[in-house]
């Protein structure tokens, strides 16, 4: 059987999956964006392949240079600004619209999927347009391009950093616990452009998996996961997700 036709039979019947299912979850990563020109973070012209994660985006390299830290997010905070969903993004909507139990969990801070209509996404490492202060924990949405060099709460005056998950740092305890809860009834899984090297994120596909959910990588590339779930698509998501539809 030729690549393509192969890919052809692995949408067929995750279609099929799909339009039966009363349950479905889906996990994104930076890979979904990518269509929409968001920069990756592992790829060959990732992010952290020009930058260091741990000077960036960790809370120790906050506490030592917030102001490099946040000339990161600025800068970042430009290049997202024009940006806009794909139609990986869109389909999404849909597969929310038709599927009784839908859950979107996504890593991305890139807040695309909002943008593109999905009604409820739990967004794992936090969104880059919001600001959370250091001293009294106030979190508001901030679109500001460029925000000052070291931003200040409007209540307090204490430091505001980027309400996002650094490396070290604990995710959102309530966000979590929903997503494996969602986990726990997902029938169908799809695990889409992510490296799958981010705990705990990275394990959420073979979690559902040990639960009894049909689970399905979507990716450019072969991941960890890749012939550990029940089926890996290779491709663009811009282009396989709409023809799950
Ligand atoms: C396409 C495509 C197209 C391209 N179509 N596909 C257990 C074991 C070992 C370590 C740990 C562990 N538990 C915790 C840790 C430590 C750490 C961790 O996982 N480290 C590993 C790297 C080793 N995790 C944490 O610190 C987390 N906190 C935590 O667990 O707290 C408790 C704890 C702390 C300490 C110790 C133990 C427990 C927090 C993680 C926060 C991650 N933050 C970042 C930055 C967010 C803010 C920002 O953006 O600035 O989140 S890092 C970065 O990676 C970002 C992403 O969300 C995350 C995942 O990246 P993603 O989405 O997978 O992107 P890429 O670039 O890696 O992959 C893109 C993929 O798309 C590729 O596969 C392409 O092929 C594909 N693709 N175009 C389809 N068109
Ligand atoms: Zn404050």
């Amino acid at each position: 059987m030729s690549a393509a036709s192969n890919r052809d039979e692995q949408i067929r019947l995750l279609r099929e999956k799909l339009a039966q299912a009363k349950s479905a979850a889906v996990l994104t990563g930076a890979g979904i964006s990518a269509e929409s020109g968001v920069p990756t973070f592992r790829g060959k012209d990732g992010l952290w392949k020009q930058y260091q994660a741990t000077e960036l985006a960790t809370p120790e390299a906050f506490a030592r240079n917030p102001r490099l830290v946040w000339e990161f997010y600025n800068w970042r905070r430009e290049i997202l600004k024009p940006l806009a969903p794909n139609p990986g993004h869109t389909a999404l909507v849909e597969l929310e619209k038709r599927i009784p139990r839908f859950t979107l969990i996504t890593q991305n801070i890139d807040g695309l999927h909002h943008a593109a209509g999905s009604e409820k996404v739990m967004e794992l490492h936090g969104n880059i347009w919001y600001v959370r202060c250091t001293g009294c924990g106030r979190v508001t949405e901030d679109r500001t391009v460029p925000l000052p060099e070291r931003p200040s709460c409007g209540s307090c005056g204490a430091l505001l950093r980027p309400h996002v998950v650094w490396f070290g740092e604990m995710l959102d305890p309530a966000i979590l616990e929903s997503a494996y809860e969602a986990l726990q009834f997902t029938q169908v899984m799809l695990v889409v452009g992510t490296s799958g090297v981010v705990q705990p994120a990275a394990s959420m596909g073979l979690n559902a998996k040990q639960q009894g959910a049909f689970v399905v990588e979507i990716n450019l590339e072969a991941t960890p996961y890749t012939g550990v779930y029940d089926l890996s698509i290779q491709g663009k998501s811009g282009e396989i997700l709409p023809l799950l539809l």
